[in-house]
Protein backbone atom coordinates (compact mmCIF):
# COMPACT_ATOMS: atom_id res chain seq x y z
CA UNK A 1 0.00 0.00 0.00
CA UNK A 2 3.04 2.30 0.87
CA UNK A 3 4.26 2.12 -2.49
CA UNK A 4 3.97 4.89 -5.53
CA UNK A 5 2.95 8.29 -5.19
CA UNK A 6 3.39 10.18 -1.72
CA UNK A 7 0.67 10.25 1.19
CA UNK A 8 1.65 13.45 2.51
CA UNK A 9 0.99 15.34 -0.83
CA UNK A 10 -0.98 18.43 0.25
CA UNK A 11 -2.92 20.86 -1.18
CA UNK A 12 -4.54 23.99 -0.85
CA UNK A 13 -8.24 24.23 -0.71
CA UNK A 14 -10.55 26.94 -0.07
CA UNK A 15 -14.42 27.39 0.06
CA UNK A 16 -15.14 30.56 -1.26
CA UNK A 17 -17.51 33.15 0.55
CA UNK A 18 -20.60 32.32 -2.53
CA UNK A 19 -20.14 28.01 -1.26
CA UNK A 20 -19.98 29.39 2.99
CA UNK A 21 -23.25 31.65 2.39
CA UNK A 22 -25.01 28.97 0.23
CA UNK A 23 -23.84 26.33 3.44
CA UNK A 24 -21.99 23.99 1.66
CA UNK A 25 -19.27 23.97 4.37
CA UNK A 26 -19.85 20.64 5.19
CA UNK A 27 -20.69 19.01 1.99
CA UNK A 28 -17.36 19.77 0.78
CA UNK A 29 -15.45 18.45 3.85
CA UNK A 30 -17.32 15.40 3.53
CA UNK A 31 -16.29 14.74 0.04
CA UNK A 32 -12.34 15.09 0.85
CA UNK A 33 -13.12 13.01 3.68
CA UNK A 34 -15.08 10.30 2.25
CA UNK A 35 -12.81 9.90 -0.45
CA UNK A 36 -10.16 9.26 2.28
CA UNK A 37 -8.20 12.30 2.04
CA UNK A 38 -7.02 13.95 5.52
CA UNK A 39 -8.10 17.53 6.75
CA UNK A 40 -4.46 18.81 8.39
CA UNK A 41 -5.64 22.64 8.24
CA UNK A 42 -8.21 24.79 8.79
CA UNK A 43 -9.54 27.92 9.74
CA UNK A 44 -12.45 30.51 8.43
CA UNK A 45 -11.51 34.16 7.79
CA UNK A 46 -12.30 37.14 5.75
CA UNK A 47 -9.43 37.75 3.63
CA UNK A 48 -7.97 41.00 3.46
CA UNK A 49 -6.98 42.48 -0.17
CA UNK A 50 -3.69 42.14 0.05
CA UNK A 51 -4.05 38.20 0.70
CA UNK A 52 -6.66 37.79 -2.15
CA UNK A 53 -4.25 39.85 -4.59
CA UNK A 54 -1.20 37.67 -3.26
CA UNK A 55 -3.35 34.37 -3.85
CA UNK A 56 -4.49 35.73 -7.43
CA UNK A 57 -1.05 36.29 -8.15
CA UNK A 58 -0.53 34.61 -11.68
CA UNK A 59 -3.69 36.21 -13.16
CA UNK A 60 -3.19 40.02 -12.19
CA UNK A 61 -3.70 42.35 -15.08
CA UNK A 62 -6.10 40.22 -16.51
CA UNK A 63 -9.49 41.71 -17.00
CA UNK A 64 -11.33 39.58 -14.05
CA UNK A 65 -8.80 40.50 -11.72
CA UNK A 66 -10.75 42.95 -9.64
CA UNK A 67 -13.78 40.68 -9.71
CA UNK A 68 -11.56 38.27 -8.39
CA UNK A 69 -10.24 39.62 -5.28
CA UNK A 70 -13.35 41.66 -4.89
CA UNK A 71 -15.24 38.92 -4.22
CA UNK A 72 -13.03 36.74 -2.09
CA UNK A 73 -12.42 39.27 0.11
CA UNK A 74 -16.08 39.94 0.48
CA UNK A 75 -16.46 37.58 3.43
CA UNK A 76 -15.89 34.45 4.67
CA UNK A 77 -13.62 31.61 3.39
CA UNK A 78 -12.86 28.45 4.80
CA UNK A 79 -9.08 27.77 3.77
CA UNK A 80 -8.13 24.06 4.56
CA UNK A 81 -5.07 22.19 3.85
CA UNK A 82 -5.99 18.27 2.74
CA UNK A 83 -3.08 15.49 2.36
CA UNK A 84 -2.88 11.76 0.57
CA UNK A 85 -1.76 10.47 -2.26
CA UNK A 86 -2.33 12.68 -5.60
CA UNK A 87 -4.58 15.05 -3.45
CA UNK A 88 -3.42 18.14 -5.75
CA UNK A 89 -4.38 16.36 -9.45
CA UNK A 90 -7.54 14.57 -7.74
CA UNK A 91 -8.89 17.38 -5.76
CA UNK A 92 -9.21 19.41 -9.02
CA UNK A 93 -11.00 16.55 -10.32
CA UNK A 94 -13.32 16.69 -7.72
CA UNK A 95 -13.55 20.60 -7.81
CA UNK A 96 -14.56 20.41 -11.35
CA UNK A 97 -13.83 22.56 -14.67
CA UNK A 98 -13.18 26.38 -13.59
CA UNK A 99 -16.11 27.26 -15.47
CA UNK A 100 -18.71 25.10 -13.84
CA UNK A 101 -20.96 24.44 -16.99
CA UNK A 102 -18.25 22.16 -18.55
CA UNK A 103 -17.94 20.51 -14.97
CA UNK A 104 -19.09 17.14 -14.87
CA UNK A 105 -22.07 15.97 -12.69
CA UNK A 106 -20.39 14.72 -9.68
CA UNK A 107 -17.81 17.36 -9.93
CA UNK A 108 -18.48 19.89 -6.53
CA UNK A 109 -18.59 22.87 -9.67
CA UNK A 110 -20.65 20.25 -11.92
CA UNK A 111 -23.23 19.29 -8.86
CA UNK A 112 -23.59 22.85 -7.33
CA UNK A 113 -22.29 25.90 -9.53
CA UNK A 114 -23.67 27.78 -12.73
CA UNK A 115 -21.44 31.15 -12.99
CA UNK A 116 -17.74 31.00 -13.57
CA UNK A 117 -17.09 33.72 -10.93
CA UNK A 118 -19.07 31.84 -8.33
CA UNK A 119 -17.70 28.57 -8.48
CA UNK A 120 -17.29 28.20 -5.07
CA UNK A 121 -14.05 26.72 -4.07
CA UNK A 122 -10.63 26.70 -5.00
CA UNK A 123 -7.83 24.19 -5.68
CA UNK A 124 -4.32 24.44 -6.01
CA UNK A 125 -3.34 23.37 -9.79
CA UNK A 126 0.36 21.81 -8.89
CA UNK A 127 3.12 21.09 -6.45
CA UNK A 128 4.42 24.49 -6.69
CA UNK A 129 1.59 26.22 -6.56
CA UNK A 130 0.05 24.22 -3.25
CA UNK A 131 3.44 24.95 -1.52
CA UNK A 132 3.59 28.75 -2.47
CA UNK A 133 -0.72 28.48 -1.27
CA UNK A 134 -0.35 26.60 2.02
CA UNK A 135 2.49 29.04 3.08
CA UNK A 136 0.68 32.24 2.23
CA UNK A 137 -2.74 31.12 4.01
CA UNK A 138 -0.97 29.49 6.99
CA UNK A 139 1.39 29.64 9.52
CA UNK A 140 3.44 26.35 10.31
CA UNK A 141 2.10 25.80 13.46
CA UNK A 142 -1.61 25.70 12.00
CA UNK A 143 -0.92 22.74 10.21
CA UNK A 144 -1.20 19.15 12.26
CA UNK A 145 1.13 16.49 11.59
CA UNK A 146 -0.63 13.38 12.57
CA UNK A 147 -1.31 9.59 11.87
CA UNK A 148 -4.18 7.88 11.14
CA UNK A 149 -5.44 6.08 14.24
CA UNK A 150 -6.55 3.56 12.74
CA UNK A 151 -4.64 2.44 9.52
CA UNK A 152 -1.92 3.35 7.21
CA UNK A 153 -3.74 3.45 4.03
CA UNK A 154 -6.28 6.27 5.54
CA UNK A 155 -4.79 8.84 5.48
P1 LIG B 1 -9.49 27.43 -11.06
O1 LIG B 1 -10.22 28.10 -9.92
O2 LIG B 1 -10.35 26.44 -11.79
O3 LIG B 1 -8.14 26.92 -10.70
P2 LIG B 1 -8.10 29.67 -12.27
O4 LIG B 1 -7.09 29.58 -11.16
O5 LIG B 1 -7.62 29.68 -13.68
O6 LIG B 1 -9.24 28.57 -12.14
O7 LIG B 1 -8.92 31.00 -12.05
C1 LIG B 1 -9.20 31.44 -10.76
C2 LIG B 1 -10.58 31.99 -10.73
O8 LIG B 1 -10.65 33.09 -11.60
C3 LIG B 1 -11.63 31.03 -11.21
N1 LIG B 1 -12.10 30.17 -10.14
C4 LIG B 1 -12.69 31.95 -11.77
O9 LIG B 1 -13.57 32.37 -10.72
C5 LIG B 1 -11.91 33.15 -12.24
N2 LIG B 1 -11.66 33.11 -13.68
C6 LIG B 1 -10.72 32.38 -14.32
N3 LIG B 1 -10.78 32.57 -15.64
C7 LIG B 1 -11.77 33.46 -15.84
C8 LIG B 1 -12.34 34.09 -16.99
N4 LIG B 1 -11.88 33.83 -18.21
N5 LIG B 1 -13.37 34.95 -16.80
C9 LIG B 1 -13.84 35.21 -15.56
N6 LIG B 1 -13.35 34.66 -14.43
C10 LIG B 1 -12.33 33.80 -14.57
Amino acid sequence: FAAGPSTKERSFIAIKPDGVHRGMISNIISRFEQKGYKLVGIKVIVPGMDLAKAHYAEHEGKPFFNKLTSFLTSGPVVAMVWEGKEVIKYGRTMIGATNPLASAPGTIRGDFCVDMGRNMIHGSDGPESAQREIALWFQPSEIAEYESATQSWVY
